[in-house]
């Protein structure tokens, strides 16, 4: 094993080199994700009927997804996620149960289908991203696998029923009783690694999603993505940030299974705001690069949102969320019509039967969200501001504030009133979610009018699309606002302070400086249960640690910091305890200090 961690350790650096543009390609994208088999059934398909059975192929075609790929880029997604395209085992028609890596899977069409898909939409700006699976095979016979040897038993894991607290045994055991891959063999290996290698040049794919990561060793993975030559994101299906966090660097990319819950959560009336900006800090200190993590709000093997919490408006406000804050969004195909489907496969439901309608209120929606994306500049960056964190409502900025958007908790029908500092002062914006432009007054406070529970988006600029009549109404509207909300501001007020805390401390490798204090989520002086500093800015001339801490406003804190080498010994700071008090009516703050 610790040769395995050294020969990972020397091969990281080289897989992060050969990628990193594409990676980068990624990170303004805005992914569209589809099952093959349910987006359209030919060129020429308008819609129709349901598909009745949703367990099996429903007749979607590679030829139909492409003769779609408009009506994809109106709702503003450059990048589609399609589900694997090989060939599978009788009743495969999701994709996932393989059985020969290098054919096609005909019910969908030809391997010059799926070129042509591919070509067509490069030719309109979009990346195909394609699915596929190393962990297991389809259910068919053992014999009839390919390539050799995938068609031998020793190919194989014995078979076993997964126990999930057992590491070993969620690599080697079977997942729905589906023949477990044994990728611990050299040849399988480089199997795979030539195997996804032509893949993606013989379509010229621009990316991979890779399919149940968690179940395959976490070595078997770099040599892996490397092999792809394209950015990769992969499926680890647990909400535990330590544990997604230690497969970030066997690829480029995770779905972010760690803000998926605190998120829905959220937005589903489930739990706070600032449970959601504590997983983000976290995953901030957690990830070598949270830009390159994928976010998103269900998918295949979850209920559709609306079958979660039936309320449109909180699902925009999550939308919201999803494209517009950190990470590459990725949005299940079927949102944009309503779909409210429950467990697979009703989740899966076919597209036709929605007529393709380019007018519905979801589909407008997504399509503003992801113009103001755009507008914004792509948002790539790891950028994102916590701006108001309160019982209903959560609002950040983006793009040095080019980008301001207000989500709340509280639902269609409900209106309120939310007074933030936007941390830019005299900032102009338009709301391209609703209507109207707004400024900020001189010290960056600006009052929002939130109506039937929608997001409010704010891209700097007064913006083309809405009248000069309608700006200066609205400009005068909050002019009006803020000149009388004075007291009404001060009770609205963020109740949390982002906090940045810098400490100035030359470390060894293998340290770790964890800031720690006289409240629980300081540890409560316990340094293992303390948050630990970030040394991403760290660099021999300028050597700084830091952390930002989502703090309660007026919060008299008292705290020292320490320094954990990597033995675990602990070395305290000197006495005596370092205090700060959180301000109040402020977005953010910061401390700088020293080593003493
Ligand atoms: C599952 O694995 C855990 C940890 O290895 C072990 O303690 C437990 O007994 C196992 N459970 C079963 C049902 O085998
Ligand atoms: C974990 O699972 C592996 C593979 O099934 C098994 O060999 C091993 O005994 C298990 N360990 C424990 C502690 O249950
Ligand atoms: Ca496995």
């Amino acid at each position: 094993m610790k040769f395995l961690n050294s020969l990972i350790a020397c091969l990281l650096p080289l897989t992060s080199l050969v990628k990193a543009a594409d990676t980068n390609a990624w990170k303004s994208r805005n992914i569209y994700f589809v099952l093959t088999d349910r987006v359209a059934r030919s060129s020429s398909d308008t819609g129709g009927s349901s598909c009745g059975d949703l367990g099996n192929y429903c007749g979607g075609t590679f030829k139909g997804l492409e003769s779609k790929l408009d009506y994809i880029s109106g709702l503003g997604f450059d990048a589609i996620w399609i589900t694997p395209v090989i060939a599978n085992s009788a009743g495969g028609y999701h994709g996932y149960w393989a059985q020969d890596l290098y054919g096609i899977n005909s019910n969908y069409g030809s391997a010059d289908d799926l070129k042509s898909l591919v070509n067509t939409a490069h030719s309109k700006g979009i990346y195909i991203m394609v699915d596929v699976v190393a962990n297991h095979m389809g259910f068919g016979a053992i014999a009839d696998n390919r390539p050799v040897p995938l068609n031998q038993q020793d190919s194989y894991h014995t078979a076993c029923d997964i126990n999930y607290s057992n590491q070993t045994s969620v690599e080697q055991c079977r997942i729905a009783n589906l023949p477990d891959v044994n990728t611990g063999k050299a040849e399988i290996r480089t199997l795979y690694q030539n195997w996804i290698s032509w893949l993606v040049k013989e379509y010229q794919f621009d990316g991979v999603r890779i399919d149940t990561v968690k179940h395959v060793e976490k070595d078997f993975w770099p040599p892996f993505a490397s092999a792809a030559g394209v950015y990769s994101i992969g499926e680890v299906f647990d909400g535990d940030p330590n544990y997604l966090a230690g497969y970030a660097s066997t690829m480029p990319g995770l779905l972010n299974y760690a803000i998926y819950y605190p998120m829905n959560n959220f937005y589903q009336q489930k739990g706070s705001s600032q449970a959601l900006v504590d997983m983000h800090n976290q995953v901030s200190s957690l990830f070598p690069d949270p830009t390159a993590l994928g976010t998103f709000l269900d998918n295949h093997d979850n209920a559709r949102w609306l079958n979660t919490k039936n309320d449109v408006s909180l699902l925009k406000n999550a939308l919201a969320y999803v494209i517009l804050s950190r990470g590459i969004p990725i949005v299940y195909y079927g949102t944009e019509q309503g779909y409210a489907g429950g467990a697979d496969p009703a989740n899966r439901e076919d597209l036709w039967r929605s007529g393709f309608n380019t007018q519905a209120d979801l589909y407008k929606a997504i399509s503003k969200l992801s113009g103001a994306r755009k507008a914004a500049g792509g948002l790539a960056g790891n950028d994102q501001v916590h701006l108001y964190v309160a019982s209903t409502a959560y609002a950040w900025s983006r793009a040095g504030g080019n980008l301001v958007v207000l989500t709340t908790n509280s639902g269609s029908g409900s209106t309120s009133r939310h007074c933030f500092n936007t941390q830019k002062n005299n900032g102009q914006w338009t709301n391209v979610f609703g209507s109207g432009s707004y400024t900020s007054d001189g010290s960056g406070n600006i009052c929002l009018d939130v109506t039937n529970g929608e997001p409010v988006v704010l891209v700097a600029g007064t913006g083309a699309t809405s009248t000069t009549a309608t700006r200066t109404t609205a400009a005068a509207t909050v002019a009006t606002t803020l000149a009388t909300s004075a007291s009404a501001s001060s009770t609205a007020c963020p109740t949390a302070v982002a906090v940045t805390f810098t400490e100035t401390i030359a470390t060894n490798f293998g340290d770790t400086i964890k800031i720690t204090g006289n409240t629980a989520q300081l540890g409560s002086w316990t340094p293992a249960n303390a948050p630990a500093l970030s040394a991403a800015q760290y660099t021999a001339a300028n050597p700084v640690w830091s952390i930002t801490l989502s703090l309660p406003a007026a919060q008299q804190i008292q705290y020292k910091f320490v320094r954990v080498s990597s033995s675990g010994a602990v070395t305290w700071e000197s006495d005596p305890n370092r205090a700060y008090t959180v301000p109040t009516c402020q977005a953010s703050s910061s401390v700088g200090s020293t080593w003493r």
